[in-house]
């Protein structure tokens, strides 16, 4: 039956994924004219998936189960072990929820003050250096404001290092090699870390702000009723920290869009409301961040005339789904107005995955990134003055996760008049 999928004649082509990066999907779904197609990675076989009805199945968590679908070494560097990216059913819902529970308007809100005030306080200074690189800076500026708003004490002394490691478990997902092994360590000393500070916390040797994410994680008692060990705890926090520091990226691609794309800093600097959400929405379209996603069948059945058995890997193109000729109008040009139109679907625009924020997967931080994104690029643009030296600013598509090589070199930092 599955004679009618496109296959991949391959004996393992694992490699290719490391070479095509983010287009390994796209390439082989264009050139199959399918939106699906049957390859092996990691000595496996998979299938591979794009595009809205591909996400819309995706997300059915009849069909599909998170458990064992993430690799060992992604959970050993970015994600953690035991954390919510690989539960499923009950339990996955009531962690989700935990995260969820922190997404409230006001506590939003309290964010992007946070995260005005940090970017204050750090570029007061600037003025004062010849140069800067944004991309290092928005990690430190994303750590404060990413801990302030946690509740978790934060050392000045510690911040660069905090940031390095955080950046280094981001860094490492799409790695082999040296770039692996420095996420796997940063995510042990990270963890030593924030276990310590949830510790603490139990031990009443420091105080937590009931509304905190500190507290939330420390306190949060599972399904049976108890607290969770501090080691997952710790865990599920830094799933909060990490990822706002990984917003960094994102705002380093809007400010490249700024730059290559001059139209669109004058009409966010005029911002009428509607374009700095256009903007970081096409932001987060365009650059390439997840490559794609991954999810292991729960039970059998049939899609497209393609049999997929239990406990086949499937992975669904995230950046091909963004970049869809049937989705999108000229999905490789950068055109924030597009979102004027776009009608909302949770399956067609799937930068942080799809589907429902309580009952699935998709990603809890989706509103923290927007947002912290919005309040940074408007800063950026409306607060300061700069000037950007030459340097090749091209963003690849193949390193997972992708930067240029200067991480945006600015130069003659000032305060805007
Ligand atoms: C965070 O959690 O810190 C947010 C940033 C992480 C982006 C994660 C996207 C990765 C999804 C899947 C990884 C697949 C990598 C496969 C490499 C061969």
């Amino acid at each position: 039956r599955t004679e009618r999928v496109p296959r991949e004649k391959t004996i393992d082509d694992t490699f290719k994924v490391l070479t095509e990066g983010y287009m390994y999907i796209p390439n082989r779904r264009a050139r199959l004219r399918s939106n699906i197609f049957i390859t092996r990675l990691l000595g496996q076989k998979v299938i591979c998936i794009g595009g809205k009805e591909a996400a819309q199945l995706f997300y059915d968590t009849e069909k599909f189960q998170r458990k064992g679908a993430v690799p060992n070494r992604i959970q050993e560097s970015l994600f953690g072990k035991k954390a919510v990216q690989a539960l499923d059913g009950v339990e996955h819902q009531h962690r989700k929820q935990l995260f969820m529970s922190l997404m409230t308007k006001e506590r939003l809100q309290w964010l992007t003050k946070i995260t005005e005030k940090q970017w204050q306080q750090a570029t007061k200074k600037w003025h004062k250096r010849k140069k800067i690189t944004l991309f290092d800076e928005a990690r430190e500026i994303m750590v404060r404001t990413a801990c302030e708003w946690a509740g978790v004490p934060l050392q000045e002394e510690k911040v660069s290092e905090r940031a390095n490691d955080l950046g280094d478990m981001i860094d490492a997902f799409g790695a082999v090699g040296p770039r692996h092994w420095a996420g796997r360590q940063a995510r042990n000393r990270s963890e030593r870390w924030i276990r310590s500070i949830i510790e603490k916390v139990r031990a009443e040797e420091l105080d937590a702000s009931p509304d905190s994410a500190l507290y939330a994680m420390a306190w949060h008692r599972d399904l049976d009723g108890k607290l969770l060990v501090s080691q997952i705890a710790a865990v599920e926090l830094i799933n909060i920290i990490r990822p706002i520091v990984a917003i960094a990226r994102y705002v380093t691609f809007g400010a490249i869009a700024l730059h290559d794309y001059p139209e669109t800093r004058e009409k966010l600097q005029a911002d009428d409301g509607n374009y700095s959400q256009w903007f970081v929405q096409e932001v987060r379209r365009f650059y390439p961040f997840g490559p794609f996603l991954g999810a292991r069948v729960k039970r059998d059945f049939i899609w497209q005339d393609c049999r997929f058995k239990k406990g086949t890997l499937v992975l669904l193109d995230i950046y091909g789904t963004n970049h869809d000729p049937k989705l999108w109008k000229k999905p490789n040009e950068f055109q924030p107005e597009r979102f004027k139109d776009w009608e909302g679907s949770p399956f067609d625009f799937i930068p942080q995955g799809g589907g429902d924020y309580h009952k699935g997967h998709r990603c809890a931080g989706e509103w923290v990134t927007i947002e912290v994104m919005k309040t940074s690029l408007e800063f950026l643009t409306q607060k300061l003055d700069y000037q950007v030296p030459a340097q090749d600013l091209h963003i690849g598509t193949v390193r997972m996760p992708p930067l240029p090589e200067s991480g945006f070199v600015l130069k003659n930092v000032h305060a805007r008049l």
